[in-house]
């Protein structure tokens, strides 16, 4: 079931983070009116994952939040929110995803909507993502293993169309095999869309003054990584998401060159970034 943990994920989780979604906040022109309902996911001190506040949210913008009691394991925690397709039933999605490989082997059963890693030590207590949750079943996955495994279900009935979500700083998107920013703020909150058929991920390799950034993004599209010494850490804005899934968070990134990559791979195994999923952005 679903046996590679992400990379971005991973990286999120080990805290080699310049972008760090932290709890939303400070929301104006919300139309559904005040501040977002939380859905909490919480690892506890046991490493169990629990869910709380899913009744408050249906039909709504919410932010979900994701924190860890867990003192041993809290660098490596992580939950995702899977929405799934109409008629498919939580057992259904159990069972394709027993036997699922990859993210691709659940279409047409359910997406992961939302993919939160659990704040690493010394980071802000929850991380968290805004959304709008409705007129489907979700599934909330425990992701922190190999083995994603399933925790409860509930069911969002249809939204107004009235409820908008909290207004961001910025908003892009992604599809394949492309990112559309040209430019991404220092830090603010974003609005991640992706639009294609595909699920896409965005991690940032922070280029070192002085390297050509298209060398990055020559290695990048033959499958290879960055040269050691020629990147200054990662940025990961967008933790691996199915088509049509819209999360946004607050972020923090250094200035500088980046090459924006996504290491998912496509229908025969390869990986987008040989596809040509590589940009060079800058973080001004
Ligand atoms: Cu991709």
């Amino acid at each position: 079931m679903l046996k590679r943990m992400p990379r971005g994920a991973r990286a999120v989780l080990a805290g080699a983070v310049t972008a760090v979604a932290l709890a939303a906040g400070g929301v104006a022109a919300f139309a559904q009116g005040g501040t977002p309902p939380t859905l909490t996911l919480a690892f506890g001190a046991d490493g169990k994952l629990t869910f709380s506040g899913a009744e408050g949210i249906v039909g709504k913008a919410a932010t979900v939040a994701v924190s860890s009691a867990d003192p041993k394991k809290k660098a490596e925690h992580a939950a995702a929110l899977v929405r799934l397709e109409p008629g498919v039933t939580p057992e259904q999605f159990a069972a394709a995803a027993a036997k699922a490989k990859s993210f691709e082997d659940i279409e047409g059963v359910g997406v992961i909507d939302s993919f939160v890693g659990a704040p690493p030590k010394g980071a802000p207590p929850q991380t968290s993502v805004t959304k709008i949750v409705a007129g489907a079943t979700y599934v909330v996955l425990d992701f922190s293993g190999e083995q994603p495994i399933p925790v409860g279900t509930f069911v969002a009935g249809k939204v107004s169309p009235s409820v908008k979500l909290p207004t961001v700083d910025f908003s892009t998107s992604v599809k394949e095999y492309k990112f559309t920013a040209k430019t991404l703020p220092r830090k603010g909150t974003i609005r991640i869309t992706n639009r294609g058929k595909q699920y896409h991920e965005m991690i940032g390799f922070h280029v070192r003054k002085g390297v050509d950034p298209k060398s990055i993004v020559g290695r990048l599209q033959q499958g290879k990584e960055p040269k050691k010494g020629t990147t200054d850490g990662e940025a990961f804005l967008l933790a691996p998401v199915g088509p049509g899934a819209v999360n946004q968070a607050e972020f923090t990134i250094e200035r500088g060159t980046y090459v924006f990559t996504c290491f998912l791979p496509d229908s025969k195994g390869r990986p987008h970034s040989t596809q040509g999923m590589n940009k060079v952005i800058s973080v001004k």
